[in-house]
Parts: C-alpha cells; sequence; structure tokens
C-alpha cells in the first residue's frame, strides 16, 4: 500500500454528510449516551463535555460522575440523568465517552476495561485519563465489532505509543496511521490541523480551530460533540470530522467576531455551537 490517501476536510463535506433530523423523530431517535467522565477535583470536565453534547442533538444523555459531585452537575444541567459510578450498566446505552476528567487512580482503570470491553457493539470515545489508562490494555481494542475513538493530544499520544512528544509533533500523519490500522480505531490527532485516522488507514485533516482552543476544557468540549454525533450519522468517519470541524469553528467565529484569542472561556465554546450549527441547518 504505497498511495497516500490524505484530504482536507471542507466546508461542502460537513454540509453534505450532516445528519437531516427526521421530522417525526422522537428522543430516542437521536442517541442515548452515556458520559463516564469528572471527579472530585474535575467536576468541569465532565460539564463541558455533556453540555456539549446536549448542544449538539443527542436525544438523552446520562452521565456517571462520583457522588461528591452529583449535585453540582445536576444544578448545572437539568437536562442530564444520572448513573452511579459503581454501578455502571450498558443495558440501552446506544454510544459511551469515557475519560474526560475521570482520574488517574487504579479503579478507574478497571472500570476504562471493563467499558472498552463491554462496548464493543456500540460507538465508544475513548479520551482523555482514559488514555492514559488504555496503554496498558491497548490489545481489548481490536476485538471490538464497532472500531472505538480516541482523542489524543501529543502528550496522550506520547503516552499510547511510548514515544515523546516531539517525535510525536514531527511525524503526525505517519505516527496516526500506524496506530489507527495497528489497533483498528478511529485517531483524533489534536492540535492545529487535527488528524483524523480511520482504521484503514484513510486520513483527512481539519482546517478550522485556533490558539483561543488553547486552553483547559477544549478538549473535553470536542468529546462530547463526538458522542452526540457518532449517534447521528450514518458513517463513523463523517462523524468524527465534522465533530472536529464544528468545534474549531466555533472557536473560529467566537473570534472573529468580539473575542480576542487570549479571553475564549471553555464555556463559550460551548454556547457558540449553536450558531455554527444554525448556519448548516
Ligand atoms: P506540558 O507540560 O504542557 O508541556 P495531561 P490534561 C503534554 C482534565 N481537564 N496538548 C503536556 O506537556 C482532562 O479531561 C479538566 C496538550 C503534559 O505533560 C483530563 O482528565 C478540566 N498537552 C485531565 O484534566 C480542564 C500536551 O501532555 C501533558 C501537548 C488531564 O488532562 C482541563 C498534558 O496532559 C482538562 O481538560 C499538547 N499539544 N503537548 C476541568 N476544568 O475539569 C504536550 N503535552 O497531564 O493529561 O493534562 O490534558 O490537562
Ligand atoms: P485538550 O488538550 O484535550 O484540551 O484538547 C485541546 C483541543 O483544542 C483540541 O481539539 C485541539 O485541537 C484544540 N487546540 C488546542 N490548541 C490549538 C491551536 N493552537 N489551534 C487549533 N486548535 C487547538
Ligand atoms: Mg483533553
Amino acid at each position: 500500500e504505497t498511495s497516500v490517501r490524505r484530504e482536507l476536510r471542507m466546508r461542502a463535506d460537513v454540509v453534505r454528510t450532516l445528519p437531516q433530523r427526521d421530522p417525526f423523530s422522537h428522543k430516542g431517535s437521536h442517541g442515548k449516551g452515556l458520559l463516564i467522565a469528572g471527579s472530585t477535583d474535575m467536576p468541569g470536565a465532565a460539564f463541558f463535555s455533556a453540555k456539549s453534547a446536549l448542544r449538539s442533538g443527542i436525544g438523552l444523555l446520562k452521565v456517571s460522575v462520583p457522588d461528591t459531585i452529583k449535585p453540582v452537575i445536576a444544578g448545572w444541567l437539568p437536562e442530564t440523568m444520572f448513573m452511579p459510578r459503581n454501578r455502571i450498566s450498558l443495558d440501552g446505552v446506544s454510544g459511551v465517552v469515557i475519560g474526560p476528567g475521570l482520574g488517574r487512580q487504579s479503579h478507574e482503570e478497571t472500570l476504562v476495561c471493563q467499558v472498552v470491553e463491554e462496548s464493543g457493539a456500540i460507538p465508544c470515545v475513548i479520551d482523555a485519563d482514559a488514555l492514559i489508562h488504555l496503554k496498558h490494555h491497548l490489545d481489548l481494542l481490536p476485538r471490538r465489532s464497532v472500531p472505538a475513538v480516541l482523542s489524543p493530544h501529543p502528550g496522550e499520544m506520547a503516552a499510547l505509543t511510548g514515544n515523546t512528544v516531539k517525535e510525536i509533533e514531527s511525524t503526525r500523519f505517519d505516527c496516526s496511521k500506524a496506530f489507527a490500522e495497528k489497533y483498528h480505531v478511529y485517531l483524533v490527532l489534536k492540535g492545529k490541523y487535527t488528524i483524523i485516522t480511520a482504521p484503514d488507514g484513510r486520513q483527512m485533516v481539519n482546517p478550522t480551530g485556533n490558539a483561543a482552543l488553547a486552553k483547559g476544557g477544549s478538549g473535553d468540549i470536542l468529546t462530547g460533540i463526538l458522542l452526540a454525533f457518532l449517534l447521528q450519522h450514518e458513517q463513523v468517519m463523517d462523524a468524527v470530522c465534522n465533530a472536529v470541524y464544528v468545534h474549531g469553528a466555533a472557536a473560529d467565529n467566537l473570534v472573529d467576531g468580539g473575542h480576542s484569542l487570549l479571553d475564549v472561556l471553555a464555556t463559550d465554546v460551548i454556547e457558540a455551537i449553536p450558531p455554527v450549527l444554525h448556519d448548516f441547518y
């Protein structure tokens, strides 16, 4: 296989592939998502992912957070339902996310393995701390029937592969392709010009986004959009590419009107999703 299959994701591709909302649909038609995220010290990450999924069209969302932060998340997000962290069940769940603000303790590593194993037949997004736990259990990935979506930043990609961040950044296309093919996953290698790689090695480059996103919480937002879009698109590659595109476009719109590259907060990016989607629908 010597042919290089790399493309720039264009706005026209997003227009062509964003799903139409069926006028006769109901909440169950748009996915029942489960978000396993947050910890006592990082309630914000769970909020960012959950709110972004809700702003991106998901039908129903259950959030699994530690009991310590459940009241605060419920106060911030009355739209969500909850599932106790010690009784995770994927019954009736059509897609799952694990990782944002999860924490790095050993019981969380066990949970990551359980979820990656048991969710093999539905979409699963693995991000942030779940990627750090997963690095010892990569053999679970190719056993899934629905390939997982992994969304590492270069630091997490370095941890997953055992390379340095410098090595990752100087070989972004090749290391993404090698990993996605080896482990049969959709890999989203984040940063300026995020690269999305399919399990067959096909690659897309995302043109949207700017340095306003170089701030805590940005990645947690992308994870929520990924979950919502995976549950609403026919093709996984379109869902992933469109999520990355919309996330970046939200930040671009903020900087085009009213904001500087310095002042944009994660909450601003979430509230900038609606105008981006409004332009498409
Ligand atoms: P350095 O030191 O910056 O040079 P971590 P994290 C390196 C949650 N959050 N982009 C970097 O190098 C997340 O969801 C919660 C990024 C460092 O060594 C996670 O669960 C928030 N990093 C958890 O925090 C808001 C790069 O990688 C390491 C890099 C930790 O996630 C914030 C950083 O990775 C956050 O989202 C690059 N381009 N290049 C909340 N409000 O609740 C190199 N690195 O230690 O996993 O830190 O990404 O913040
Ligand atoms: P995380 O490090 O997990 O919070 O993810 C950061 C998010 O912001 C990813 O989607 C990155 O692609 C995006 N991002 C961070 N810095 C930049 C930048 N300088 N230009 C464009 N996007 C960025
Ligand atoms: Mg992150």
